[in-house]
């Protein structure tokens, strides 16, 4: 036993004398790219580049990112997305939960050791800002994964949808206005490989590659393919699985596999590596959009570059049963909570996405800097505000989330701050208008060990039961990853152990002084009111409900009967933004709803 402990020491201070500090200075910038080769845009890269360079690290280093925004004309915030930030969640990067916008010409430091191995990536998280090109993969290094030994080079693979035209322009021209009501998301101009298209993928014969592979897209998952290779998987969200046998992937928005390929013995030929969205979460289909992109394993840069072959189907491994390498059997839940997923229209004409009859708007004052400043009253969710949907966790639990979808789309959900146990995911529903609903009196077939990850997508109509460890005190966001379902709302907050934040961390002063250089609140509850907490008199609220009666059927009807009816007296030419506003204020005042109320609660 002495020795034991003793050798247990020596490895202790080994590992803290390996581990290194990793510093990078990041100056976030618009940058002129053409990663599709259709079309020049700006978009967000860092120190004059575009992509973003990846950050990489060893596990048990800390890392230091220093972001200067030098947008000039937009706040930024990075989130690290799938690590833990144990005991430091204020790095975790989500604007309105755990920190400040950035605004134009300031500065913060993230500051936060790294404990898990794998592949990560890092993201803008404010507003709808990444699919305008701030995010690139996050890789720990690991000598001592299970897979040591067993492959000869350590590579990565980026996926993505990509748009030609601004996030911005998009969510208030396109997306998030009267005349789009049934919230159709914008449809990608193209699907990239690397942010780029024909790359060519080097290999050698007879070698066995590790490629971590990230969907660092808006909305589409992607299947992903090999031609004539099969892999093992390894990894999947920074969790290493049992290797496990596979053709095809089928990757969410945020979600990570790292497999291991082998290369073929001879140099013949060189082979497709196709990526191909997942066309069912479109709602329509351009007849110019190209939804696949293709690259090439390169054995030979003299032989051919064949077109991929066509395939029947997708037949894709189902990542619910993948084994963790470290077993964990199902935990049994001491708190659970359940939401349904819906979208609806409220009384400004807007499609709205909810948990319940919520739908997320983010409040005045972070939320992890309402949980500083307000003592005992943490514990009480009301003060985090009345749209935010709080729920405040013990410390030391195991945390149910039960996830009934009441929507025809698929969604991949990402918990903050943890891995959690998938112990059910249903098949989709049979018919557009039924819903499947979990039972916990009649549960479905629970794995003897559930994989883990951080991101898991529920079928159309379907249910999703997840579970977790409330181990790591912070405020942690839970909110569909889809870029365009985030800004209508599908997103609830988890309060986890406020005592042990309050007892345990601190917001460093850069972060408190990125709030007061933009104006925004940073004590108090939700609304921004440090001497009485539970009055949330002016917080941000969710447009008021639609009118008795409408329909997203019948806001279209009444939208268009506007347009013609403007047209038809020939007051206004329509053309551009400001008719469109002028026609949603009519459209709004026939239902009763004054625009500028639902605006100033955005
Ligand atoms: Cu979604």
């Amino acid at each position: 036993m002495r020795a034991f402990s003793l050798l247990a020491t020596l490895a202790a201070s080994a590992t803290a004398a390996l581990a290194a500090t990793v510093q990078y200075d990041f100056s976030v910038e618009w940058i002129q790219a053409n990663p599709d080769g259709d079309y020049d845009r700006e978009l967000i890269g860092i120190n004059g580049q575009w992509p973003p360079p990846p950050i990489k690290c060893n596990i048990h280093d800390r890392v230091i990112v220093n972001v200067t925004n030098n947008l000039g004309n937009e706040p930024t915030a990075i989130h690290f997305h799938g690590l833990f930030m144990n005991g430091t969640n204020a790095m975790d990067g989500p604007v309105g939960v755990t920190q400040c916008p950035v605004p134009p010409g300031s500065n913060i430091i993230y500051n936060f050791t790294v404990e898990q191995p794998g592949m990560y990536w890092y993201h803008s998280h404010f507003g709808g800002q990444y699919p305008d090109g701030l995010r690139a993969p996050f890789i720990v290094y690991d000598k001592d994964e299970p897979f040591a030994g067993q492959y000869d080079e350590d590579t990565y693979l980026t996926v993505s949808d990509y748009y030609h035209q601004s996030i911005p322009w998009l969510t208030a021209n396109k997306f998030l206005t009267l005349i789009n009501p049934t919230g159709a998301e914008p449809i990608p101009d193209a699907a990239l490989f690397n942010d780029s298209q024909n790359i060519k993928f080097n290999v050698e014969p007879n070698k066995t590659y590790k490629i971590r592979i990230v969907n660092v897209g808006a909305l589409v998952s992607q299947y992903i393919w090999f031609e004539d290779h099969d892999f093992k998987i390894v990894e999947v969200d920074g969790i290493y699985v049992e290797p496990t046998d596979a053709s095809m992937l089928y990757i969410t928005v945020a979600q990570r596999y790292t497999i291991l390929l082998t290369t073929k013995n001879s140099t013949d030929q060189n082979y497709p590596m196709i990526s191909s969205f997942d066309t069912d979460m479109l709602d329509k289909l351009p007849e110019d959009l190209v939804w696949n992109v293709t690259g090439w394993l390169t054995y030979d840069e003299n032989a051919a570059f064949p077109e991929p072959a066509l395939i029947d189907q997708y037949d894709f491994y189902d990542d619910f049963n993948l084994v963790p390498v470290e077993k964990e059997l199902p935990y049994e839940p001491d708190y659970s909570i359940t939401v349904d997923v819906s979208m609806q229209n409220l009384g400004n004409g807007v499609n709205y996405a909810f948990f319940d009859e919520l739908s997320y708007v983010a409040p005045n004052v972070p939320t992890l800097y309402t949980v500083m400043s307000s003592g005992n009253d943490s514990t009480d969710a009301t003060i985090y505000g009345s749209n935010t949907h709080t729920y405040v966790l013990g410390y030391q639990e195991v945390i149910e989330i039960v996830l009934n979808s009441k929507d025809p789309g698929k969604h991949p959900f990402h918990l903050h701050g943890h891995v959690f146990q998938v112990i059910e995911r249903s098949e989709a529903s049979p018919d557009d208008n039924s819903f499947l609903v979990y039972d916990p009196a009649n549960p479905g077939t629970v794995n003897e060990y559930p994989m883990r990850r951080d991101t898991v997508y529920v079928r159309p109509n379907g249910y999703f039961v997840i579970r977790f460890k409330s181990d790591n005190p912070g405020v942690w966001f839970f909110h569909c990853h889809i870029e365009w379902h985030l800004a209508q709302g599908l997103a609830l907050t988890l309060v986890e152990a406020p005592a042990e934040i309050q007892s345990k961390q601190v917001i460093p002063e850069d972060h408190y002084a990125a709030c007061k250089a933009g104006g925004y609140a940073y004590e108090g509850n939700a609304a921004g009111n440090t001497v009485n907490l539970f009055d949330l008199k002016g917080e941000k609220l969710q447009p008021k409900p639609l009118p008795a009666g409408f329909t997203a059927r019948g806001i279209v009807a009444m939208v268009f009967s506007c347009i013609s009816a403007f047209v038809g007296m020939g007051f206004i030419t329509w053309y551009g933004l400001s008719d469109l506003k002028t026609t949603e204020r009519e459209v709004a005042e026939v239902m009763g709803e004054s625009l500028d109320d639902s605006d100033a609660s955005k």
